[in-house]
């Protein structure tokens, strides 16, 4: 049995107001040689955790894409299935989404029902997740493969709601994502209005390019930012986005 950690730390962070970086791998774009070139970025430029994921993942290297990032560094480990086979022990938590901006009642509730008992042998720690899709300007993979509408861009008013209602019903934590490689990252405005009426943690992602939005988003509220596919082309971004997100002063 692992120790039941990320959730703990996520929470201590948001207390104290220390923000968090996450890089997210997605094992369809990795190789061994790309995976240790990632641990050792991150591990030099202190980010605080790796996700592991995607919409669509067709290789099958993700069991191995963990136990190697696992083997080298002590950076945590939480996997973001983009679908129910995308469970490896080796990792630290995972982050059991439930697409509440969408209406599909399969990414609702039905894969997690079919799913139940895989995730509960697995013996990961379980982090319930309201995941919100955001409009971030283009179909990515996340809106094509979830054939369920994003929740408009500027509408903060349903984000709140979405969010709280996904608070209520017990999520422990709320993912507003614009979808990996989104032409417009999520809006201030959205984050500040979500995070002002939540009071789990709240991780954002989906078109962050540079360190400036990466900031800014964790300035509105954003507990945790992720990136992706800005530090597949740049991965020098590591280290300018990791130092923007700690630069904010922690409660003491
Ligand atoms: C996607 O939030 C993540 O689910 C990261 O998005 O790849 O655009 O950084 P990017």
């Amino acid at each position: 049995m692992k120790l039941k950690g990320i959730y703990s730390s996520l929470c201590e962070s948001k207390y104290s107001g220390k923000k968090s970086f996450a890089v997210l791998i997605d094992p369809d774009k990795v190789d061994d040689q790309k995976v240790m070139q990632l641990v050792e970025l991150g591990v030099n430029a202190k980010i605080d955790y790796f996700l592991v994921g995607g919409s669509l993942v067709v290789s099958n290297y993700i069991d191995e894409c963990v136990r190697l990032i696992k083997k080298h560094c002590s950076i945590p480990v939480i996997l973001f299935p983009g679908s129910p086979s995308q469970v490896s022990r080796n990792a630290d938590a995972l982050l059991y989404l439930s697409l509440i901006s969408g209406r599909n009642a399969d990414l609702l509730i039905g894969q997690h029902v079919v799913s139940a008992p895989v995730i509960r042998q697995s013996g990961l720690e379980i982090i319930s997740t309201g995941y919100m899709v955001i409009d971030g300007g283009a179909p990515t993979t996340v809106s094509y493969i979830s054939n369920a509408s994003p929740l408009p861009a500027d509408k903060n008013e349903i984000a709140m709601c979405t969010a709280m209602a996904g608070e209520m019903l017990g999520m422990k934590l709320i993912y507003m994502d614009a979808g990996s490689g989104a032409r417009v990252p999520i809006t201030e405005s959205m984050i500040a209005h979500v995070s002002n009426c939540i009071e789990v943690p709240l991780i954002v992602g989906g078109g962050i390019r540079d360190p400036e939005k990466a900031y800014l988003n964790c300035k509105a509220g954003a507990d945790m930012v992720v990136v992706g596919n800005a530090i597949e082309k740049d991965e020098s971004l590591i280290y300018e986005i990791s130092a923007a997100v700690h630069s904010i002063p922690v409660r003491v």
